[in-house]
């Protein structure tokens, strides 16, 4: 065995070499792994008895792809396509022996050799598409060679994972091993393929998989058609397609070039930057820095959830699908049935759909027992608490439970704004208690703002971490305030499109530029599709807000129709007349002279706002780091990930020109855009809240 650096070893089994990587966490191709391989490949060649050599990673994956820390850095060592290259043009074959998952730049290492080989649990994909970049190396040009255009613009554009036997079938894995024998199993494949003289099978050199699509272009006018709605805004899917493209339309080194090009322009881009910045955010979020990694866990092996109504029965769902027994409380026999029958429907609607067999659905279904007794959770290890939003009802539940629930359960609140310190307060054991707030519909939505006490300990936190990220959910760790981090934020969105619709705009334009902008959609739509009269009663109605004169002329939103759109038998939705009618009143009632309101103002009195807000939310020590925030608003409120999250948009455009025009804000309209202390304290600094630790 020889270390080739600290990265990588060489040893022979035989005549075949087999170049060992060991670079943890996930074996990314930073400079010592490239160098590894180089210099690795070089000695193997240069003993005339290797007749093949086998490249194969310890520690838990194959090469995941390129060091994304190490992007924008000047480049070190030696180059991926000099390490490709090699391997191509070795003078023996190279196998790639691939387990966990070979991505990115790791995969296209694995295409740069002759074979590849495989245990069933690995997966390979390029997922750069999610770095809002795409295979740099080749890769666009030699998977379509393999596994065929169609596929190849999939897994492009999309950048999913896809598993080995799949792999093995598009031709992209020349053969299976055994699981834990993957090293014994290429050295074997090596072995046969040298003692049948197989040829060295160059991917650039293939051509009947491209030669296929030649001459059809409709094959990406269709894929860009379907997926239209899905790439909108988004730069790298298009990137992805045009490299595919010149895969079919060039020979293999113009097609290189043409890939090189495109892929140093998303490179330099903001997409890219804020994609791949949120990429370590979604890694940094699960860190709380006074709760270290080996803080006691309480196990979680059963759960309580107290209502079975919408988000009750979501939450229950979130634990079935993992597998953990649920007992769901509920006051009437009519809303338990009614609630435990939606949970069923849903399931089986998803069975329908062929995402989960009927014997999934019994077995969730197994796991979960309705209860009218509260004294049901005593054996529960966490506690959901998902009942109407009313402080004294949470009260109540928590006095209760706190006599109920056995010592060590965890005490949870799905509460969405109210102050969890006094739900705790409730109880004996306010150390027990955490809000987990989940955002509808929760058994789907990712976001998870779990809601830190005063008094909240750091094994409830801990524990409630490892049991957001088992159910499949991005938890950030937030303070108790009013509207904690999410909702606080878009209090200040929702107020500026109200007055925006009072002083010249309509409730389309701002829906329009906010739409533009990238969210999915704007704050009327939202809220028609939400219902105008969610939380309205008739009887307390006083036209105080456009929302109640709204529900007054029974424009309750799509579900009748009609609410700030008016809305076709298909819900496509058109600006009302009537609503424009209503505005103009309403303005004039208020005494408002309407003025032109430009594009440019809707959106900085909307966006700049949530960044200033966010600041203050950082100042109070309400959230961990400024990136949790961006977390929170591309997971749970729709916030385009390729502008990053709203406070890596302030770093983006400048924090001085969001502190200049709140301050005119500030100036023209009143203190609601009094600058935070923090936003001053970075631009006086000439920081970025990319800058605080
Ligand atoms: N570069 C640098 N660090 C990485 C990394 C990478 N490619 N992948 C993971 N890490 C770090 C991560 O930040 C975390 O660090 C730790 O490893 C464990 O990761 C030329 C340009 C492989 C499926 O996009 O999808 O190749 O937080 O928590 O859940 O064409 O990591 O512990 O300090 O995610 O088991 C393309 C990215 C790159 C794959 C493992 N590759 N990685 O998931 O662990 S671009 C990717 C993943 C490229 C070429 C182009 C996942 C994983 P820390 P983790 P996991």
């Amino acid at each position: 065995m020889t270390a080739i650096n600290d990265v990588a070893k060489l040893d022979f089994d035989g005549e075949v070499a087999v170049i060992t990587l060991n670079s943890p966490p996930v074996n990314a191709l930073g400079a010592g792994v490239r160098d590894g391989i180089a210099h690795g490949l070089k000695q193997a060649t240069a003993n005339p008895a290797t007749k093949a050599v086998v490249l194969v990673c310890e520690g838990k994956t194959f090469i995941a792809g390129a060091d994304i820390s190490e992007f924008g850095k000047p480049p070190k060592g030696t180059s991926l396509f000099e390490v490709i290259d090699g391997i191509e043009s070795a003078r023996v074959p190279v196998i790639a022996a691939i387990h966990g998952t070979a991505l990115g730049g790791g995969l296209e290492v694995a295409l740069g050799c002759h074979y590849r080989v495989a245990v069933p649990s690995a997966k390979c994909g390029v997922p750069e598409v999610k770095l809002g970049l795409l295979p740099g190396a080749g890769g666009t040009q030699r998977l379509p060679r393999i596994v065929g255009v169609e596929k190849a613009l999939e897994m492009t554009a999309f950048g999913e994972h896809i598993g080995a036997k799949q792999c093995a079938e598009m031709g992209l894995i020349d053969a299976l091993v055994d699981e834990g024998k993957l090293r014994d199993g290429a050295v074997a494949f090596a072995r046969k393929i040298v003692a049948e003289k197989r040829p060295l099978k160059k991917v650039r050199d293939l051509t009947d998989k491209i030669d296929a699509a030649k001459g059809k272009p409709e094959i990406f006018a269709a894929f860009r058609k379907a997926n239209a709605k899905r790439f909108r805004g988004f730069e790298a899917p298009e990137a992805n397609i045009k490299c595919i493209e010149a895969a079919v339309n060039q020979p293999f080194d113009e097609g290189l070039k043409t890939e090189r090009k495109l892929f140093m322009g998303l490179m330099t881009g903001v997409q890219s930057q804020a994609q791949r910045y949120v990429f370590f955010a979604e890694r940094a979020v699960w860190k709380v820095p006074d709760v270290p990694d080996d803080t006691q866990m309480i196990p979680i092996t059963n759960v309580g959830v107290i209502g079975a109504g919408t988000m009750g029965g979501g939450i229950a769902m979130n634990f079935l699908n993992v597998g953990t027994p649920v007992t769901i409380v509920e006051t009437s026999q009519e809303a338990l049935d009614r609630g435990l029958a939606t949970i069923r429907r849903n399931y089986e609607n998803t069975a329908k759909r062929g995402r989960l067999t009927m014997a999934d659905v019994e077995k969730r279904m197994g796991l979960l027992r309705g209860s009218l007794e509260l004294a049901d959770l005593k054996d529960r290890d966490l506690i959901i608490e998902a009942v109407f939003e009313n402080m004294d009802l949470k009260k109540e539940i928590f006095g209760k439970l706190d006599a109920i629930a056995k010592p060590g359960a965890i005490l949870a609140t799905n509460t969405s704004a109210l102050d969890v310190n006094v739900i705790a307060a409730s109880t004996k054991r306010p150390e027990a208690v955490i809000g987990w707030h989940f955002f509808s519909p929760a058994n789907v939505m990712r976001l998870l703002e779990l809601v830190r006490g005063d008094k909240t300990s750091k094994p409830v936190i801990a524990t409630s971490m490892a049991a957001a990220r088992k159910i499949g959910k991005i938890a950030a760790l937030v303070g108790v305030c009013p509207g904690f981090v999410g909702n606080r934020i878009l209090g200040q969105r929702q107020r500026e499109a109200q007055k925006l619709i009072l002083e010249g705009a309509m409730p389309w334009d701002v829906d329009r530029v906010l739409y533009d902008f990238g969210f999915p959609m704007g704050p009327f739509a939202m809220s028609d599709l939400a219902g105008l009269d969610i939380g309205w009663i008739k009887e307390k109605s006083s036209s105080s807000t456009m929302r109640e004169v709204l529900c007054e002329m029974d424009r309750r939103g799509q579900k009748n129709g009609k609410g700030f759109y008016d809305y076709d038998a298909e819900r496509n939705a058109t600006p009302s007349p009537v609503v424009e009618k209503a505005i103009l009143e309403f303005a004039a009632k208020k005494g408002i002279n309407r003025r032109t309101i430009t594009d440019e103002e809707i959106l900085e009195r909307c966006i700049y706002p949530m960044i200033n807000e966010g600041a203050k939310i950082l100042e109070e020590g309400k959230a961990i780091r400024a990136s949790d925030i961006d977390i929170v608003w591309i997971n749970g409120y729709g916030w385009p990930v390729y502008r990053g999250g709203p406070m890596f948009y302030g770093d983006t455009i400048g924090l001085p020109n969001v502190l200049e025009k709140m301050r005119k804000f500030e100036g023209q309209m009143g203190a609601e855009f009094k600058p935070a202390k923090l936003l001053e304290k970075l631009v006086a600094e000439g920081k970025g809240f990319r800058d605080l630790k």
